[in-house]
């Protein structure tokens, strides 16, 4: 086996880190064959949990699992990491403003950033999962100008896996059979999940579908709103497969995404399909050598590009609110 890779996780205590850990510890996110070394940043709050956490790690006896150590010091936890996943974020409660969100996440994500410059390994790629993640990723990245700036990534699989789930479900065909859907923007319920260029078993979704109804006034809504939907059903907030998202985007980002497919992930713009160069947005990617690639070239036709610049006219509001806040 080869050298441990050290991820780190933030929020380790809480229920997606719960899901996360032990998969991540069990090869599914790295590999069968890569060892890994986990380091665990909590709050001091939480670092009892976090323990009782690593307790169980270490009952699985995961041959993968090289070891786990427990921080309640950005710089520490971040010390010499390969691959971070900022999980934990301060949730929105009742009569909570915007601006107040994103100034408690901000003191939280600019000294993550700082801290992911001042030590992490010269490989480190992040992946944000805490809300709102497209802007937190800003955050996070503009507080390390040392680190190449595609290497901070906001996470929408889960929005995307969602909305793979209710077109396979729709049309009866299999997760297998459909390829290139497509989540633009934030992650938010201005999202637009795009079925424009999808496929079903090799032939273009819309035409299997037959059904602009069932796309604009179902599919659409259902994908965005389905974390209000967990919610409601579960009383809790998606937990599990948020987990497996995070796992699913580390992996493609790592070992590369399937030939003639593509995924969805909030990236740094190049100022592709007009979105403002700089900001995280989520885009059609592949995965190439390690890198992500905002697949170039697809048509943009007037429905879609409304909708994607709503969701993006969002991630610039949010983007100057934290401005203003001096955050980025
Ligand atoms: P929990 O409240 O269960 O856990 C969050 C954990 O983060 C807590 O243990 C807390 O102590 C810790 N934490 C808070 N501040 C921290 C800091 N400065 N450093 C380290 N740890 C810190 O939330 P959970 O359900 O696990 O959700 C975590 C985040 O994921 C939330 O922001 C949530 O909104 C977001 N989500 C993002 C999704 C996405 O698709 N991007 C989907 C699922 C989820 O809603």
């Amino acid at each position: 086996m080869s050298q441990p890779v050290h991820v780190t996780v933030t929020g380790a205590a809480g229920q997606i880190g719960y899901a996360l850990l032990f998969r991540i510890a069990s090869g599914q996110m790295l590999g069968a064959d890569t060892p890994v070394r986990l380091r665990l940043l909590e709050i001091p709050q939480a670092v009892k949990a976090a323990e009782g956490t690593a307790m169980e790690l270490d009952d699985c006896a995961f041959p993968t699992l090289d070891g786990v150590d427990i921080f309640d010091d950005a710089r520490a936890a971040f010390d010499g990491t390969n691959v971070a996943l900022l999980v934990g974020a301060r949730p929105r409660t009742a009569g909570m403003e915007r601006g107040d969100l994103l100034s408690a996440n901000g003191g939280i994500f600019k000294p993550q950033g700082e801290a992911i410059n001042a030590g992490a390994a010269d490989d480190v790629r992040v992946l944000v999962v805490g809300n709102p993640a497209n802007t937190n990723a800003l955050i996070a990245q503009q507080h390390a100008p040392d680190v190449p700036a595609d290497r901070f990534t906001a996470m929408t699989r889960l929005d995307h896996n969602r909305a793979v789930s209710q077109l396979a479900t729709r049309t009866g065909a299999r997760v297998a059979d459909i390829a290139r859907v497509t989540i633009w923007g934030n992650h938010s319920a201005t999202q637009y999940p795009d079925l424009s260029h999808a496929t079903v078993g090799g032939r273009p979704a819309l035409e299997v579908v037959a059904d602009d109804a069932w796309v604009t006034g179902t599919f659409i809504p259902t994908v965005a709103k389905r974390g209000a939907a967990i919610i409601e059903a579960r009383g809790a907030s998606s937990a599990a497969s948020a987990a497996n998202a995070a796992i699913d985007h580390v992996r493609s980002w790592v070992h590369g995404t399937p030939a003639g497919d593509w995924t969805s992930a909030g990236v740094v713009s190049d100022g592709s399909y007009g979105v403002p160069e700089g900001l995280i947005s989520s885009f059609p990617v592949t995965s190439e050598g390690g890198a992500w690639r905002i697949v170039q070239g697809l048509e943009v036709d007037g429905s879609s590009r409304a909708r994607i610049d709503a969701s993006v006219a969002e991630l610039v509001e949010e983007r100057d609110a934290v401005r203003v806040l001096g955050l980025v």
